[in-house]
């Protein structure tokens, strides 16, 4: 008798362990941070709005250190997309450079460039 309640036990902590393990697809949330160029209030907002997508749960960019911070999805976006992502609407990353002509076509108070 003991030793059945023992193996409901065990059988309980094995699947238990197992959900917990990742048998089931889970989401993996992540937080990165990384240097992005910036000029203005502008651009904090297109840098937000850019990561406004499915599997990214919060995004903030600071100004004045220059800095995103982001909650996403690590099953959804590798932390490369990311970057590829802000490049994308015109802003440098520290590891993607953004295209000149999408950088030449940010107004005048956005060109954090220095010619
Ligand atoms: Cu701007």
């Amino acid at each position: 008798m003991k030793q059945k309640i023992k193996s409901i036990y065990i059988g309980i902590i094995v699947i238990v362990s197992s959900l917990s393990c990742g048998i089931l697809p889970k989401s993996q949330k992540s937080t990165t941070s990384f240097t992005v160029a910036g000029n203005c209030e502008m651009c904090t907002e297109r840098i937000v709005n850019s990561l406004d997508l499915k599997g990214i749960y919060s995004s903030y960019y600071d100004l004045k250190s220059q800095k995103v911070f982001i909650t996403y999805n690590s099953l959804i976006y590798k932390e490369e997309q990311l970057h590829n992502i802000i490049a994308a609407v015109g802003h440098d990353t520290e590891k993607v450079k953004a295209d000149n002509v999408v950088y030449s076509n940010l107004p005048d108070c956005c060109k954090y460039r220095q010619e």
